[in-house]
């Protein structure tokens, strides 16, 4: 089980891709705005199936092109790609068999996720998939549409079992190695349905990671609720899905993205409390990507282009005795080095920046940009029994975002339990 989430673990950074015919109205429908995410429109606007499916009829993408999109991520430092193959309304992105009620029945006509998964082949990043296997509006028997289905009348497991079922089996046989399946509200679906679930996924693709919201903890890897970083660090494998703007689809008037600083921040902190950011863009209906959030993920890719070392192939670094002021710390333990990202830079000589409770002998400090090297100074107060450890910085601050420091070890990090 280890080695099959070694490359999950290392990773770090993943795009999410939400993207299908709720791109088209974005987030608004006769005049009326879709109160959250703009892919629950149908949902909380309670669309007709019937006025809805007619966005299929309009759904032409003639600007998508895979290979920008997974050449863009490998830009942006991203090691994985997570794709939306069908959402909560049921559209499926791919050509499926079992339903009608796919991008093969647009005027596009062609099979996204199949585009996908050749680029990311051809591109040598890992392609996995987003399944909602719960919620499917457009099926009379999933959870979700009360509007049009009478819930009294829903038969979960005829939907389980002749649309859910055979579309994972699709997605897991059709489309090559997925790296992992990213399962979405199981809500209160019976744990022995997750269970087989999780079962088909790994008879198909045993090498295939399930995500934690196929539900009852039975995932490979742990979850965490939406834009929502655990408090503690955790050293098992676990990942945090996180929206650029306030929205996973595209949204016609939401373009309030975050700043590359807020990016950095999210991404340090993740990878600083052992998971991986999962970062989203929400393509329009023509298939690009709202240029300002590419923007965005530009500057934190070039970022990561001189820092990635303190971001790849990190474990979840320790919980030092007292709050970190200054920022916050990652930790490559096989190189047995802490990176120290600096976001609150020493305004006065000299440049001083503090760490309390480190045991280790520190061998060599580093500015990780360039290499050149850092004075530092450690004690230890015996009367108070703390370890002392202070670097010093140059005047003039490297990098306003964050500025990472590489402090290298004399072995695995000891910290003090004050
Ligand atoms: C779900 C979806 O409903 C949403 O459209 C998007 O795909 C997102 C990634 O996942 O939304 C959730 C699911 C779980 C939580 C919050 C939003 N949660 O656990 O807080």
């Amino acid at each position: 089980m280890k080695d099959k989430l070694k490359w999950f673990k290392d990773a770090k950074y993943g795009l999410f891709i939400h993207w299908g015919l709720y791109a088209i109205p974005g987030g608004e429908w006769e005049g009326r705005l879709a109160p959250h995410g703009t892919e629950w429109l149908m949902r909380n606007l309670q669309v007709p199936l019937a006025d809805y499916k007619k966005l299929a009829e309009r759904f032409n993408p003639v600007d998508f092109d895979p290979y920008y999109y997974v050449r863009k991520a490998k830009r942006w430092g991203m090691k994985y790609i997570v794709v939306t193959a069908k959402h909560h309304d049921g559209f499926a992105m791919y050509d499926t068999k079992v339903s009608d009620y796919s991008v093969m029945n647009t005027p596009y006509g062609k099979d996204i996720i199949r585009q996908f998964a050749d680029a990311c082949a051809a591109e040598g990043m890992t392609f996995c998939v987003y399944y909602s296997q719960m919620q499917d509006w457009e099926d009379p028997n999933a959870d979700g549409n009360t509007w049009d289905f009478d819930p009294a009348k829903k038969e979960f497991k005829r939907y389980f079992y002749n649309k859910c079922i055979p579309q994972v089996k699709e997605l897991l046989t059709n489309y090559g190695p997925i790296g992992l399946i990213w399962f979405d509200t199981p809500y209160e679906m019976p744990k022995a349905l997750c269970q087989e679930l999780a079962d088909v996924v790994h008879e198909c693709q045993p090498a295939c990671l399930v995500n934690g919201r196929v539900g009852y903890g039975i995932g490979d890897y742990r979850q965490a609720a939406d834009n929502s970083i655990p408090r503690f660090a955790r050293n098992d494998a676990w990942e945090c899905p996180m929206t650029l703007n306030a929205t996973w689809g595209y949204s016609h008037r939401d373009s309030d993205f975050k700043a590359p600083s807020a990016v950095l921040e999210n991404l340090v902190r993740v990878v600083g409390k052992g998971g991986n950011l999962l970062l989203n863009v929400g393509p329009d209906e023509y298939g690009k990507i709202p240029e300002a959030s590419a923007q965005v993920l530009d500057t934190v890719g070039e970022w990561l282009a001189v820092n990635g070392k303190s971001i790849y192939n990190t474990v979840s670094a320790p919980d030092f005795p007292y709050l970190i002021p200054w920022g916050e710390i990652t930790y490559n333990e096989e190189e047995t080095t802490l990176f120290f990202h600096i976001k609150k830079y020493p305004t006065r000589a000299p440049y001083q920046v503090h760490l309390a409770g480190l045991k280790n002998r520190v061998e060599k400090v580093t500015l990780l940009a360039d290499g050149s090297e850092i004075p530092f100074k450690q004690s230890y107060e015996t009367a108070r029994d703390e370890c002392r450890f202070n670097i010093f910085m140059p005047a003039v601050c490297p990098d306003a975002d964050d500025t990472v420091v590489a402090v290298k070890l004399d072995g695995k990090v000891e910290v003090q339990k004050i």
